[in-house]
């Protein structure tokens, strides 16, 4: 039943055709940030997440995402764009490939109208440590924000905040490493597991 030491075992994120999901994400450090994304969108989409049902959002950095994650399950926007689909079936990640990750956000191709609340909503960052303390703040403040519009929206956030302390242990946790793992994979695994724990326990 359980398997290894660290990690969350064997995905229970099993049918995740009825979801829909929200991923935020920062743009600093988007050489990190980019591959967290594709791993949990491959996680979603893996599941059973309709494309169209996966919306994107950026934000400047990790700081925005506690307001950014509010707003999504609060706010009254109704035209939030969906991942990108190129080419029928051939499903894309909204990446340019220029570094402007996600660089959908905010055009009109794949916009959905939103319909009532995200099943869960997926928050990504990458904070890496400097020379002052302002990596701790951010960190400290952020993961609380998040814990918190979790809780007050009973809806599952998912918490994609890496806290590194150097680029290196960054690359790793992304999975461009050859010793690495993407944690956006675990990521969209967890997101489609409490989301469908959420509807069963409401
Ligand atoms: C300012 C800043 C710094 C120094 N480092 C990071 C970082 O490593 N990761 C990140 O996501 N954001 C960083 N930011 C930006 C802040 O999160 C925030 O966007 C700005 O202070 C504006 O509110």
């Amino acid at each position: 039943m359980f398997s290894g030491l660290k990690g969350p075992g064997e995905s229970q994120a099993k049918d995740g055709s009825s979801l829909r999901v929200a991923i935020v994400h920062a743009r600093w450090n988007t050489e990190l940030i980019e591959p967290l994304v594709t791993g949990a969108i491959n996680r979603l989409k893996a599941a059973g997440v309709h494309p169209e049902n996966i919306i994107l959002q950026s934000v400047p950095g990790s700081w925005e995402l506690p307001i950014a994650c509010q707003r999504l399950y609060a706010g009254s926007a109704t035209d939030l764009p969906a991942l990108v689909v190129e080419g029928g079936n051939d499903q894309k990640t909204g990446s340019k490939g220029d570094g402007s990750l996600l660089a959908v956000a905010g055009k009109d191709e794949g916009s959905k109208k939103r319909e009532g609340l995200f099943d869960a909503v997926i928050a990504i960052g990458v904070l890496i440590k400097g020379e002052t303390v302002h990596f701790e703040h951010i960190a400290e403040v952020t993961s609380r924000g998040l814990m918190r519009v979790q809780l007050d929206f009973g809806v599952p956030l998912i918490f994609g905040l890496l806290t590194v302390l150097n680029e290196e242990q960054g690359r790793k946790r992304a999975g461009l490493t050859a010793d690495g793992h993407n944690h956006g994979e675990d990521w969209g695994d967890a997101a489609v597991e409490m989301a469908l724990k959420k509807k069963q326990w409401s």
